[in-house]
């Protein structure tokens, strides 16, 4: 099971709602680093990729996606719908999303900045990682 989603507080009242996430406590790590995804096509397939160290988890802040998590001997595909609840993208992982709906924001919660390095983007790249353990 691939599978792995932190639920949110979700403060609703009569003014509407208020969704917050702390690292350390609904996300799983110290958040090194924010950013969204947003305009993307319905036809368009994002990610196709796999990180070396970093962390994530991923929240559709609005309307919905889906994710394929693959470790390289099972692979999931997964619903995004719920500004509430963020999906972990562990490391390791390869993933791509797609099946955007018009006006998704998909929200990413790292723990590590942004480093190229940190990416493996190669297919048979990342099955030559899982073979050998990610040794590097
Ligand atoms: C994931 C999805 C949701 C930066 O400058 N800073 C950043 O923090 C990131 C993530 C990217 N970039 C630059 C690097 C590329 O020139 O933005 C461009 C697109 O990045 P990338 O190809 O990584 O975009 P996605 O949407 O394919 O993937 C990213 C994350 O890498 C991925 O792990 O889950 O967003």
């Amino acid at each position: 099971m691939l599978e792995t989603w932190y639920s949110f507080t979700n403060a609703k009242d009569e003014r509407g709602a208020l969704v917050a996430a702390e690292g350390r406590k609904q996300i799983p790590f110290s958040i090194e680093r924010v950013y969204f995804v947003y305009g993307v096509g319905s036809g368009v397939v994002r990610g196709n990729h796999a990180h070396w160290d970093t962390r994530q988890v991923l929240v559709a802040i609005q309307g919905s996606c889906r994710f394929t998590l693959n470790d390289g001997k099972q692979k999931e595909t997964i619903l995004l719908n719920d500004p509430a609840k963020g999906l972990l993208v562990d490391c390791h992982i390869w993933h791509n999303m797609f099946y955007f709906t018009p006006g998704t924001v998909l929200m990413a919660f790292a723990s590590s900045h942004y480093d190229e390095a940190d990416y493996v983007r190669n297919y048979d790249e990342f099955l030559r990682c899982v073979q050998s353990g990610w040794v590097r």
